[in-house]
This record gives C-alpha cells, sequence and structure tokens, in this order.
C-alpha cells in the first residue's frame, strides 16, 4: 500500500506488528493481546498490532506530564506556530491520509478527503485563535483594586476516537488542545489504528524540526477497552475527550466523574428533518440523500428521522426511492461510488436486526435494506439504504443504528414535527425545510429543536468546523471544533489585583 510506505507508517513496527505506544521519544509494541484491522471494503487484513496496556499508560503519563510542564510555558502563538505547521503537513500529503481513512473506515474518496480538509479546516481555526486566549478584564467593587480573568493550559488531555471520523474528531480537540497549552494523548479506535499512526507521523515530521517543543504533546497508544477504562480512570488528564456510542460515553463519564474530573462528550445522535409543506423539495431531496445515505450511514450526524407533512409525505417518498435506487453502491475507491460498505459483519447483523424489528413494530421497508454483492468488492459488507415508513413512537425509531436506515414519519400540525423531533433521548442535530419563515424560527427558538445542531434549508450532516459542534441529552452535551470550544482545554483563573494602599473587603465586611 503505497500510501502507507508514503506516510512512513510503515516503519513503524517491529516485524510484522506496528507499535501501540508512540509518544515521539517512546515507539513500541503494546504488552497485550494480539489483534488484526480489517478494512470494511473487502474484509482483508490491513495492519496487526498488540493491545497497549494500563501499566504501559502509567509510563506514558510520565512522559505527558514532563512535556506539560514545558509546554504549558511556550508562548500560545509559537504553539500555534506548530499547528500551523501540522496543518501545511497535511495538506502537502491530503490524498494519502484521505486513502488511509478509505482503507480503514470505508469512506468514498470525496469524503474521505472532505475528512482530511476538516483536519485543515481546524488547524487554520486553531492557529488564529492561539492569538486569541482572551480573558476579561472586570471591575472591582473595591477601591484601588482591578479584577482579571486568564485562561491557562489545562494539562495532559485524552481522546478516545471512533472508526468512522479517525482523523476530523482527533484534529478538532488536538489542534486546539496544543494551542491551548496541552500535550495530547490519542486512542483511536481499533478498526481504524493505522489513521492513528499516519496522523502521529505528519505530527512529528514537524515536531523533529521543532526542537523546543517535546515531542510527546502528539501521542498516540493503541489498546481496547481496558486500556480506556484506565485513560478514564487516571488523573493525569483533567479532561477526557470521548466520542462514540452512548454506552461508551457513559462508562467513561462515570468514571471521569468518580474523580472529579471533566469530560467532553460526542455521543450518540437520532437525527431528524422536518419537511414541512412549503419546503424547496428539490433541495430538501438533495439533502436527505446526502445527510441519509451518505457515509453509509455511518456519520453521528446522520439522518435518521423525516419528520414529513401528511400532504406530500407519499411524493417525497417516491422520490426518494427513485433517487435511492440510482445510488452507486460499491468501492468506495473507486470513481463514482457514492456509498461504501458498512464497517464490519456487526453493523451489518445489528442493521438487518433493526429492520426486523422495525417491521414488528408495524414499519414498513419502503426500499433497501438488503446485502449488496454484485459489482462491488467480496469479503465487505454492502447494502442498500433503506427507507422505512413507520410510527414516531415506535420504540425501534428511539434507537440510533449506525447504518443507513431512514424512518419516514408524518405530521400535520407543525407543533407536533417540533414534539416528534424532539421525543428522543438523543439530541445532536437536526433541521428544518420550509420556507415559511414563522415555521424557521419557531424551529430555532427556544420551544423548537433542543438539539445542539440546528438547521434551516440545509441537512443535518456535514457541519462546518468554525461552529461549535455536539449536541444534549444522551449526545452527552460536549461541544468542539470552533466557536469557544478551545475553553474546555484551558482552565481559568480569576485575579484580584490590589494597587491600593488599604485593605478593603468585600462586601463591606469590616474585621478588626
Ligand atoms: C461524527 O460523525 O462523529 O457534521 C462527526 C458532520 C461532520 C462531523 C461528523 N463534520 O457530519
Amino acid at each position: 500500500l503505497t500510501c502507507l510506505e508514503t506516510l512512513g507508517i510503515n516503519q513503524l513496527k517491529q516485524g510484522a506488528t506496528f507499535f501501540s505506544v508512540l509518544t515521539g521519544n517512546t515507539q513500541a509494541l503494546g504488552d497485550g493481546a494480539e489483534f488484526s484491522a480489517h478494512s470494511p471494503i473487502d474484509g482483508a487484513r490491513l495492519s496487526q498490532f498488540k493491545n497497549a496496556t494500563p501499566s504501559q499508560l502509567h509510563e506514558v503519563n510520565k512522559e505527558l506530564q514532563e512535556a506539560f510542564a514545558i509546554l504549558r510555558n511556550i508562548p500560545a502563538p509559537r504553539r500555534g506556530e506548530l499547528v500551523r505547521r501540522i496543518g501545511e503537513e497535511a495538506r502537502k500529503y491530503k490524498d494519502e491520509l484521505a486513502q488511509v481513512i478509505s482503507l480503514e473506515a470505508g469512506k468514498i474518496v470525496p469524503e474521505a478527503l472532505g475528512e482530511v480538509q476538516e483536519w485543515i479546516d481546524v488547524c487554520d481555526f486553531a492557529v488564529g485563535q492561539s492569538r486569541m486566549l482572551h480573558g476579561l478584564s472586570i471591575v472591582s467593587e473595591r477601591p484601588g483594586h482591578r479584577m482579571m480573568e486568564q485562561w491557562q493550559p489545562l494539562g495532559p488531555v485524552a481522546v478516545i476516537t471512533a472508526f468512522n471520523f479517525p482523523m476530523a474528531v482527533w484534529a478538532w480537540n488536538t489542534m486546539l488542545g496544543l494551542v491551548c497549552g496541552d500535550p495530547v494523548l490519542l486512542k483511536p479506535s481499533e478498526k481504524a489504528p493505522l489513521c492513528a499512526l499516519a496522523m502521529y507521523r505528519i505530527a512529528q515530521n514537524v515536531l523533529a524540526d521543532m526542537p523546543d517543543i517535546p515531542k510527546a504533546v502528539v501521542s498516540v497508544m493503541i489498546g481496547d477497552r481496558e486500556l480506556g477504562e484506565a485513560i478514564a480512570a487516571s488523573d493525569t488528564f483533567p479532561l477526557v475527550s470521548a466520542t462514540g456510542s452512548t454506552a461508551m460515553g457513559r462508562a467513561v463519564a462515570t468514571t471521569v466523574a468518580g474523580r472529579l474530573g471533566r469530560s467532553l462528550l460526542e455521543l450518540g445522535g437520532n437525527n431528524a428533518m422536518i419537511v414541512s409543506k412549503s419546503a424547496d423539495l428539490d433541495l430538501a431531496l438533495r439533502a436527505i440523500v446526502f445527510s441519509a445515505a451518505g457515509t453509509a450511514g455511518q456519520r453521528c450526524t446522520t439522518l435518521r428521522r423525516l419528520i414529513t407533512h401528511t400532504s406530500i409525505v407519499d411524493g417525497v417518498v417516491e422520490r426518494l426511492t427513485k433517487s435511492y435506487q440510482s445510488l452507486p453502491i460499491g468501492n468506495p475507491l473507486a470513481a463514482g461510488t457514492l456509498v461504501g460498505p458498512l464497517v464490519d459483519e456487526d453493523s451489518f447483523a445489528r442493521m438487518q436486526a433493526a429492520l426486523a424489528t422495525a417491521q414488528q413494530q408495524g414499519g414498513e421497508i419502503i426500499c433497501g435494506g438488503q446485502r449488496v454483492t454484485d459489482g462491488v468488492p467480496a469479503g465487505g459488507f454492502y447494502v442498500a439504504p433503506a427507507i422505512v415508513r413507520i410510527a414516531h413512537d415506535a420504540p425501534i425509531v428511539q434507537q440510533e443504528t449506525f447504518a443507513p436506515i431512514l424512518y419516514v414519519l408524518t405530521y400535520d400540525d407543525f407543533e407536533d414535527a417540533i414534539a416528534m423531533q424532539n421525543e428522543v433521548p438523543q439530541g445532536l442535530s437536526s433541521a428544518v425545510f420550509t420556507e415559511n419563515l414563522r415555521e424557521a424560527e419557531y424551529f430555532m427558538s427556544p420551544a423548537g429543536s433542543d438539539c445542539g445542531i440546528a438547521n434551516v434549508n440545509i441537512g443535518t450532516s456535514g457541519a462546518e468546523i468554525g461552529g461549535a459542534f455536539g449536541g444534549e441529552k444522551e449526545t452527552g452535551g460536549g461541544r468542539e471544533s470552533g466557536s469557544d470550544a478551545w475553553r474546555n482545554y484551558m482552565r481559568r483563573t480569576t485575579n484580584t489585583i490590589n494597587y491600593g494602599g488599604d485593605l478593603p473587603l468585600a462586601q463591606g465586611i469590616v474585621f478588626e
């Protein structure tokens, strides 16, 4: 695989086994059990690793602490220069990086390139932010005093990521974490470990030319759940940022809360779009297909529920079915493919189970759902994206199934549509298609969508990095990427300074 050669990933191994502990200074095999990662494209084995263990984490933590002691004193714009150069390096190897994503996550090339672009974009954003880590200046009630806030580096940050956005989610956390003065340890999905090695290589290429910055500021440990639990339990990390299932996030958050650490969670979504009777349907149809079938339904922002006005639902379903049937499904590396494979057989089994349950609960499969074996690489799990008409309150509709299933629900009153949009336990992304100003504003109002993302006349997926990304309820409440998400990676100090010659007490207290 030439991309692994070009990126220098093939040097990161001993015999046939890749390193699982990488801190820039140390590069070592894991001490734990061996495992392999396979390509969703054809099931072929891509790589072989050994799990890094909690005792190896203990050693890495020392390096992270030492790195933090140095990094926090390096001026933030210099830390920004590190991130600027990482962005340049990612630009240079954009095609190769995208190829590693396609191989490990099964993403089509245009979307894989988009993911690398998301990394590059957040670098640019973070470089600017490195000169804008502003605090407030606050007036004091006491004569001869003033107050201010400062934002200080927080400490080593752990980032736990999922297979579906192996580079972008790491980059949101890491590029901002670095400018904020925090070393970042990544524990990637075991389904996408080569992506982690690729990102490590890119960052270490840059760090090699910046000897004032400790190499361990971009570190990686590859391991299983046991490693994740040890990270969550470790006092080394004042912040643990985790992306993945709600079950995983709940376990991480509970452990981190037990030691009163902070967690930054981006968990399940069950994203809906309301299609009003006034909607521009040409636009809506395109948005639905990209959001629901794109990435083979494996984004946390994937459109899963279509809440359509009763008067237009039949026409919408008919047009949607037509475009679903002409979607090119196949090898994600081939030009023209729009829908690649599911990540693995388990994922396929979960999709089949969800479809069977939907039928038991009164749902009707309008199209798709079946495995596709013609014209696709053997060994991969390719499926036709499914459309299911079902009642909004069927229990299966309340769950996130990480596969391309679009549930079509209907409404008569706009208020009911909002209630349906909000009735699920997840709260990540949402959208309305309407030409009606009142509906659009209502949707975005305090009584509207309860999600972290509420879009008008665009789909639920494909957010740009400038906004804060994340959601409410079981989605976990975290906000990453743009806006003021940088504050997650810093601690706030409030300073009160007395430049007078007296010592007045606040609240007018006299103590003498
Ligand atoms: C995810 O699926 O974990 O908004 C992240 C989007 C992408 C990020 C998705 N920018 O769909």
